[in-house]
């Protein structure tokens, strides 16, 4: 029996000396300490042992119990001291490092381009209006005296959401609803910025573009208002030397209508590659409001009369900073956004 404690003493130190965690100490104590563990069945087996060997054995057990509880706790301590300092090694930060570099951003060629569009028409007195891009066959089409059967109205062209709905084509219904908004004949001046969605794309074409139009209303508004006011804009946007020339076009929605060109900002009208020759280039679409479009918006052409005119922001966007294809807007390659 003696000699049976011994071996229980050695295995039990032993392992004592190899557990690496709370969980394999608790497993020792419960084997070596617990109601089934190794020193109870010692104690239960007394019986078989004489009369006067039991107090040594006795006492033995209770040595050894004793002896392995201290150590056990030490133990256990040990690995506490141990896990605590390995949680606050690990959370250790060196304030000593440098900080860790952010980059600015910066604005996108069109946000730019767009800023520079609205300050210009700002500082000649315009209202900025914005509106929905889901619109009524009625105000994207209708209102602006387009026949049913127009080209334009195609649903190869549009994007249709419904019978009746699609996503605007132009801004132009921002211009309508402002118009229908006001008292008849209220006087107007205002440009109408935003995304507008056609069924298009290549490396001058996308199915979502940025587009300003404008819109000047009221008593004795003249083709000279048009001319003086776009010519204004061009050289606000490209510089004053730029030159401005109107040739004549045709829009069903104003009356007599005019395509603007600007001489080249690539060649000054020289002629190049990016003008093909010409020493111009086309950068909007104006007119007079047609009188049926006053009417439908319960405006009087005998009272008042405006023109209105359209552009698209990426086209200036790309004669400004001399981008050839329009898709590098949308792919967000940061390479092509740091230059700006
Ligand atoms: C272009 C041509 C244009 C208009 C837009 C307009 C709006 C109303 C009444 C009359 Cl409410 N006209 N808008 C007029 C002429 C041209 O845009 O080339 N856009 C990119």
């Amino acid at each position: 029996m003696e000699k049976e404690l011994q071996r229980i003493r050695e295995a039990a130190f032993h392992e004592l000396e190899q557990a690496l965690d709370a969980t394999a100490l608790n497993d020792l104590r419960v084997k070596v300490l617990g109601k089934k563990g190794e020193l109870t069945a010692v104690l239960r087996s007394l019986g078989s042992v004489s009369a006067s060997m039991r107090p040594r054995i006795g006492q033995l057990v209770n040595d050894l119990r004793l002896d392995f509880e201290k150590e056990l706790q030490a133990k256990q301590e040990a690995i506490k001291e141990a896990e605590l300092n390995s949680r606050l090694a690990a959370e250790k930060i060196d304030v000593t490092l440098p900080g860790r570099r952010r980059e600015l951003g910066r604005r996108h060629p069109l946000t730019l381009t767009l800023d520079r569009i609205k300050d210009v028409f700002l500082r000649m007195g315009f209202d900025i209006e914005e509106g929905p891009e889901v619109e009524s066959d009625y105000y994207n089409f209708e209102a602006l005296n387009l026949p049913p059967d127009h080209p334009a109205r195609d649903m190869q062209d549009s994007f249709y959401i419904t019978d009746q709905f699609l996503l605007r084509t132009h801004t132009s219904p921002v211009q309508v609803r402002t118009m229908q908004s006001k008292e008849p004949n209220t006087p107007i001046r205002m440009i109408a910025p935003g995304k507008v969605y056609r069924r298009d794309y290549d490396a001058t074409h996308s199915p979502m573009f940025q587009q300003v139009e404008g819109l000047v209303v009221g008593p004795n508004i003249r083709f000279s208002d048009l001319k003086g006011t776009l010519e204004m804009f061009c050289q606000g946007i490209f510089g004053d030397s730029v030159k401005v020339r109107f040739r004549p076009s045709y829009f069903p929605f104003t009356e007599p209508s005019a395509e603007v060109d600007i001489s080249c900002v690539i060649c000054k009208g020289s002629g190049c590659r990016v003008c093909k020759g010409t020493g111009w280039l086309e950068i909007l679409g104006s007119g007079m409001v047609h009188p049926r479009v006053l009417e439908m918006s319960q405006y009087d052409p005998a009272v008042v009369s405006g023109f209105a005119f359209g552009m698209g922001v990426e086209r200036i966007a790309m004669l400004l900073f001399g981008i050839d294809d329009l898709r590098l807007f949308y792919e967000n390659d940061v390479r092509f956004l740091r230059r700006f």
